[in-house]
C-alpha cells in the first residue's frame, strides 16, 4: 500500500504543493490539504524534492497537457469564477463607488454597503480555501471616493465570528474598527462615518483578534480616495487625471491590484501567492494594455506571515507614489518597489515607446512568483 503522506513527507516543498494543485485539479481540497498537512516547511527549497517524487505526484493527470513543474510553472486548469462569485480579470477595474446623495450643507454623502460572510473560495484550480469575506469576495470591494466627501459605510456581519472594518484613513476613535469601536458580533450592524481624507491609495481590513487570522482569511480590500482638483490648483491636471469619470482619467488604464496569499494548511506559512487571489490568473489570462495609453496601478500589499512583498516590472520603468498621498512621485524611474503589509502606493508607466508583446510583472521574492504571484501585460495596439 502506498502511503502518500509518508511518501512525500518531508520532501514535499511548497512549490510541489502548487504542482500538486495543478496536476490533481479536480481533487478535493481535503485531499490536497491532507497531503500538504503532512509536509514540513522547514525549508522552501524545491530542489530538495527528487524527480521521482515529483513524477509520482504528477502521475494522476497524464492528459492535462502541462509541461511539468520545471516547464512554464503555471497552474493548469481553470478556477470557476462563477462559483467564486468574482473574476480576477474583472476585479482589476471593478470599483465600488457606492451611492451618492447631497447633504444639507451641499457636500456629497457617499454610502457603501458591506457584509461579512464566510465563504469557500477557489484560489487555484482545484484548491479551495475557507475564506472570510467582505461582500463575498477576496479581496473585498475596491471602495472609491473623492477627497472631501462624507463617507458612510453600513457594515453587517453575517459571518460566524466577530468582525470589523478598520480603515486606513483619518477618522474618530469610535470609528476605528477595533474592539470597542465598531467591532461587531455575528448578526450585528455598525455604521462607520468619516470624511474622505487624505487622498491616496489606502486599504481597509478587519481588526478583530487574532489580527493575523482575520487578515489571512481574506478580510481586506482597497480604499481609494481620488484627489479633488479644486483643492490642488497647482497640480489640478494631475489631480483630475486621478479623478474617476473625468475625461483626463479616462485616458488612463487604471488597475487595482491587491497582493495577497493563502495559508491553506493553517501552519502559519503561505502556500499560494497572488494578485487578486487566484494564483497565476494573469499568466493564464494576460492583462490587455493599449500600447500608447498610460497605465496606473493601485497596488496594495496585505500578505500575512511574510514580512515583505514587492512589484517588479519587466523591460520598463515606472514612477511610484508611496501611499498615493502626493501628486508628484516619491520615487522616479524605478523598476522595483517593496511593500510591507498594509503598505501601498500608485505605480505609473507607459508602453508607448515599446513594441507590442507580453511583458511580465512579479515580486522579486522569487518564491512568491513560483507559488502563483506573477502575471503578464499583453501590450497591443488597441484593446478591442
Ligand atoms: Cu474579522
Amino acid at each position: 500500500m502506498v502511503d502518500v503522506p509518508t511518501m512525500f513527507g518531508e520532501r514535499l516543498s511548497r512549490r510541489l504543493v502548487l504542482a500538486g494543485g495543478i496536476c490533481t485539479a479536480g481533487a478535493t481540497a481535503v485531499g490536497v490539504n491532507a497531503a500538504v498537512g503532512q509536509a514540513t516547511h522547514g525549508g522552501h527549497d524545491a530542489g530538495s524534492a527528487t524527480p521521482a517524487a515529483a513524477d509520482a505526484y504528477q502521475a494522476p493527470s497524464p492528459s492535462s497537457g502541462h509541461s511539468g513543474a520545471h516547464g512554464a510553472m503555471v497552474t493548469v486548469g481553470e478556477v470557476d469564477s462563477a462559483r467564486n462569485g468574482f473574476d480576477p480579470a474583472k476585479m482589476l477595474t471593478d470599483w465600488d463607488v457606492g451611492v451618492t446623495s447631497v447633504l444639507s450643507d451641499g457636500r456629497t454623502l457617499r454610502t457603501f454597503e458591506v457584509v461579512a460572510e464566510d465563504k469557500e473560495i477557489e484560489i487555484a484550480p482545484g484548491v479551495m480555501f475557507p475564506a472570510w469575506t467582505y461582500n463575498g469576495r477576496v479581496p473585498g470591494p475596491a471602495l472609491r471616493a473623492t477627497e472631501g466627501e462624507r463617507l458612510r459605510i453600513v457594515f453587517k456581519n453575517y459571518g460566524s465570528h466577530p468582525h470589523s472594518m478598520h480603515f486606513h484613513g483619518i477618522h474618530a476613535a469610535r470609528m476605528d474598527g477595533v474592539p470597542g469601536a465598531g467591532l461587531i458580533n455575528p448578526g450585528e450592524e455598525f455604521v462607520y462615518e468619516f470624511d474622505a481624507k487624505p487622498f491616496g491609495c489606502h486599504l481597509y481590513h478587519c481588526h478583530a483578534l487574532p489580527l493575523k487570522r482575520h487578515i489571512h482569511k481574506g478580510m481586506y480590500g482597497a480604499f481609494i480616495i481620488d484627489p479633488d482638483p479644486t483643492r490642488h490648483p497647482e497640480l489640478a491636471d494631475v489631480a483630475r487625471s486621478r479623478l474617476l469619470d473625468t475625461p483626463e482619467n479616462a485616458q488612463w488604464q487604471e488597475l487595482v491590484m491587491v497582493m495577497n496569499a493563502f495559508d491553506t494548511n493553517f501552519d502559519g506559512e503561505n502556500e499560494f501567492y497572488a494578485v487578486n487571489t487566484v494564483a497565476h490568473t494573469y499568466m493564464n489570462t494576460p492583462i490587455k494594455i493599449t500600447r500608447n495609453r498610460p497605465v496606473r496601478i493601485y497596488l496594495i500589499n496585505v500578505v500575512e506571515f511574510d514580512p515583505i512583498n514587492s512589484f517588479h516590472l519587466h523591460a520598463n520603468f515606472f514612477d511610484y507614489f508611496d501611499q498615493g498621498t502626493t501628486l508628484t512621485p516619491t520615487l522616479k524611474t524605478v523598476d522595483l518597489i517593496t511593500q510591507c503589509q498594509a503598505q501601498r502606493g500608485i505605480i505609473e508607466f507607459s508602453f508607448a515607446e515599446h513594441e507590442t508583446g507580453l511583458y511580465m510583472f512579479h515580486p522579486h521574492q522569487s518564491e512568491f512568483t513560483e507559488l502563483g504571484w506573477v502575471g503578464m501585460f499583453d501590450v497591443v495596439e488597441d484593446v478591442a
